[in-house]
């Protein structure tokens, strides 16, 4: 699958950085190219970061800080780069009046009609990436008539008492999942990505890009090789839609036997190799249920007695893994998982076979998620702005209110 990435904000930026850097690896490695332009030439790369904090832009490391890949909102304006500093209206604000730089930077070096989609990326607690993604997002659907996809980075827990972030939040979810033109908008927490305290940023960013690496890598292998049964961008794009989701779990698995002894052994001894069989459809359940507990955000619905469902419109999941581990009996097992953990869904499957040796890993996607964690969580992100945003206005009041008290009080003094 072919994308054009835009990174809003500075985390969004920083991601789409990761994207690209992710990009670079895929095609080292692998020879598949997964955005458009040459893909000899990263500086061709449909990869973009807008901001409005010229600082933020330097700190790119693979989109190139030149105008064609780096766009500067409200240069000319009382921003001067500087970033909105919390306010997403301002963001919302800049991107409106620069609109058309945006698109038009993104027509003349984003090679737009190689794209399958185009994915934009913000966090939600900051002033330029939450304001600017809404806007951004229609811009392209209007200007280029793809697939457009948000991606929206929610906030650390230790953020849900501040009020901007809260407010900030709020507003974007409200604009990108009920009032923008994104086909889906997938939905990260940044939580959930940060397994320690200790976990940098750059290593959050690194994992959730990398979610995404075999589902962007499958339908474009053309190494017959590693064709299994194949999921193509087609695939990914019918299923998408509304609030999203993306797990992927890995696990190290023996590289197979290849020693003469070890094929004599296991040749002779049936009985063996149909407990290594089981062995190995249980080991892959369970990277499968790994990958539902690490969708980006949690979406289950919890039942009283501990088990959990998922509602959705429609579950992807994606097997890679060694050609001998991929087979159909594991292939089975992971789509009735899917059956019995997303009921009622459209199920899409493949199979990406022999690109690693030791390694089993499962990619799945849960689109049009209804009822469940994510909708409680966005729920509560609304009333708590709603209700912080009233207490600050009421206690803004009370205060001005007590400084005309003051002022009164000095009423009777000279002025200077
Ligand atoms: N995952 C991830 N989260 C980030 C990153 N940078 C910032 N954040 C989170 O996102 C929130 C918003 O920060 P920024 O993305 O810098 O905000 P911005 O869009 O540049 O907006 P302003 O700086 O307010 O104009 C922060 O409070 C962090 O919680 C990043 O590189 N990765
Ligand atoms: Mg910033």
């Amino acid at each position: 699958m072919k994308l054009v990435v835009v990174g809003t904000g500075q985390g969004g930026s920083n991601i789409a950085d990761e994207f690209f850097a992710l990009g670079k690896w895929v095609w080292k490695n692998r020879r598949i190219h997964i955005f458009t332009g040459e893909p000899k030439d990263p500086d061709t790369w449909g990869v973009f970061a807008v901001n409005l904090g010229m600082g933020d832009l330097y700190g790119l490391k693979h989109i190139p800080k030149t105008d064609d890949h780096a766009i500067l909102l409200g240069a000319t304006d009382e921003f001067r780069g500087r970033g909105a500093g919390k306010v997403n209206a301002d963001g919302a604000e800049q991107a409106r009046k620069d609109g058309k730089k945006i698109t038009s930077t993104i027509a003349d070096y984003g090679h737009v009609y190689d794209a399958d989609a185009m994915l934009v990326i913000a966090t939600t607690a900051g002033g330029t990436g939450s304001g600017s993604i809404g806007v951004i997002v229609d811009l392209l659907k209007d200007t280029f008539k793809k697939p457009v996809y948000a991606m929206l980075i929610l906030p650390f827990e230790n953020q849900y008492d501040d009020p901007d972030s809260m407010a900030n939040t709020a507003t974007c979810l409200k604009k990108v999942l009920e009032n923008s033109k994104a086909d889906a908008v997938f939905l990260v927490d940044n939580q959930k990505f940060s397994r320690k305290h200790t976990d940098t940023l750059s290593q959050i960013n690194r994992r959730i890009a990398d979610s995404f690496m075999d589902i962007l890598c499958v339908g474009e292998e053309t190494d017959r090789r590693y064709v299994g049964e194949v999921l193509d961008a087609n695939d990914v794009i019918r299923i998408l839609k509304g609030p999203t989701a993306i797990g992927i779990s890995h696990i190290q698995v023996p590289k197979k036997q290849t020693s003469l002894l070890a094929r004599i052994k296991g040749n002779s001894n049936h009985k063996q190799h149909f407990a290594v069989g089981k062995a190995q459809v249980e080991r892959a359940k369970n990277v499968v249920s790994q990958a539902l507990a690490e969708l980006s955000v949690d979406c289950e619905i919890r039942n009283a007695d501990g088990s959990f469902v998922y509602d959705a419109e429609s579950v992807l999941g994606l097997f890679s893994g060694p050609a001998h581990q991929s087979t159909a009996e594991i292939v089975e097992m992971m789509d009735n998982h899917f059956a019995e953990r997303v009921p009622g869904a459209n199920r899409r499957k493949g199979t990406y076979p022999g690109r690693t040796s030791d390694t089993i890993s499962v990619t799945v996607i849960v689109s049009g998620i209804g009822e469940g964690v994510a909708r409680d969580q966005i729920n509560s992100f609304y009333k708590r702005a709603t209700s912080m945003m009233g207490t600050l206005k009421k206690n803004r009041k009370v205060r001005d209110k007590s400084w005309v008290e003051s002022a009164k009080l000095a009423e009777t003094l000279p002025d200077l």
